[in-house]
């Protein structure tokens, strides 16, 4: 554990599109986030299951209970299929417009410079939608050996803001009760991303915290994480090791900056993350881990402090998954969190009206 100053922390002020109108993101300039684009699939998404909306939207007390023991809670059936169907479509739609030489400008073979490069594409994707590539899907020459389609790991990380597909669907009243009654004051939608665990090369997500990644004092991040297939042990479903939110966040991903000097004499400055403290052998283990296979439909609340994790998919079978990541809107944001410049979206439900 470590002990976090005031001075890490400001005030989660609200970034550029946190109160982005309607009537803005109706009118982008952007012809795969247009809102004309998608407006049916916007109803589509509005439209939650009956019991979302009434009875499991709102925790019960062992609901409440259970998530606080083992750090995870399972709801099935949160989404219909239509939804699922809708937000697939969406997805789809962002990866075929993907402008791959634009990633391209960024990605090398050589290790080094692969690394350097994607940490600014990765830096500066929090108030954006960019597409990140499974690994091993390019040979040597920079091509990629499995179809567009086949080869993104996940967008990320501001759909919930900028597409109107995503963002009716996350901001919504169920995902808003369920927060509610889990006793999040003024929940803020701090990122999302849609997680593709592609057939056959679909990669391992090592165990982890969420809190490492979107840290606030106190912490408070909660992940929402939609199933839109079966995840089944075989296509690398969830795995989480219960109880294990109750030892604290463990190690936070911080990123500071650093001036260097080229061999020209050019100073210039770099942005690098690191863990803090460093991640040792023994810090995450998979020890006690259990697989979380739901249906498609599922909704999985993951604690901040549990551990989880999912294994590399070599099966035939997609294993998508929609995920947003909620902090509490009075906590105080890390400032050398990676996420510098974010789209914080209040989940007020306010957005989007559940249909009558
Ligand atoms: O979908 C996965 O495999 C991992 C997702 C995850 O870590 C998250 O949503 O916080
Ligand atoms: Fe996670």
């Amino acid at each position: 554990m470590f002990a976090a100053s005031e001075s890490d922390v400001k005030a989660v002020a609200p970034t550029h599109v946190e109160n982005i109108l309607p009537e803005e993101y109706k009118s982008s300039q952007n012809q795969f986030h247009q809102y004309d684009t998608w407006q049916d699939d916007v109803k589509v998404v509005r439209d939650f299951p009956e019991q979302s909306r009434e009875v499991l939207s709102k925790l019960t007390p062992e609901q409440v209970a259970r998530f606080h023991e083992d750090g995870y809670l399972v709801i099935p059936n949160f989404a219909t299929r239509d939804q699922l169907l809708a937000l697939a479509r969406a997805a789809e739609a962002e990866v075929s417009g993907f402008n791959t030489d634009e990633y391209k400008s960024v990605f090398s073979t050589s290790p080094d410079k692969q690394h350097g490069k994607s940490d600014d594409y990765f830096l500066d994707s929090g108030d954006c939608t960019r597409c990140f590539y499974e690994e091993g899907v390019f040979d040597e020459a920079g091509n990629l050996k499995v179809p567009k389609l086949k080869s993104i790991n996940k967008i990320g990380h501001a759909m919930h803001a900028i597409h109107p597909v995503f963002r009716a669907y996350s901001n919504s009243l169920p995902h808003h009760q369920v927060v509610k009654s889990l006793g999040y004051k003024r929940p803020l939608i701090a990122q999302s991303m849609y997680i593709f665990k592609q057939p056959f090369v679909g990669g391992k997500v090592g165990c982890h915290q969420d809190n490492t990644f979107l840290y606030t004092v106190p912490t408070s991040c909660i992940g929402l994480w939609i199933a839109l297939d079966d995840a089944t042990q075989t296509n690398g479903c969830l795995w989480v090791i219960p109880g294990s939110h109750k030892g604290g966040t463990k190690t936070r991903y911080r990123l500071k900056t650093e001036e260097v000097t080229a061999e020209n004499g050019e100073k210039r400055t770099v942005r690098k993350l690191y863990f803090d403290p460093p991640i040792t052998p023994g810090m995450f283990r998979e020890e006690g881990g259990i697989p979380v296979e739901v249906k498609a439909g599922s909704l999985v609340l993951l604690h901040g402090d549990v551990v989880h994790y999912s294994y590399a998919n070599t099966s035939p079978n997609q294993r998508h998954a929609y995920t947003i990541h909620v902090v509490e809107g009075d906590a105080g944001w890390a400032k050398d969190n990676w996420m510098q410049k974010g789209c914080f979206l209040p989940l007020d439900g306010s957005e989007t009206q559940v249909s009558e």
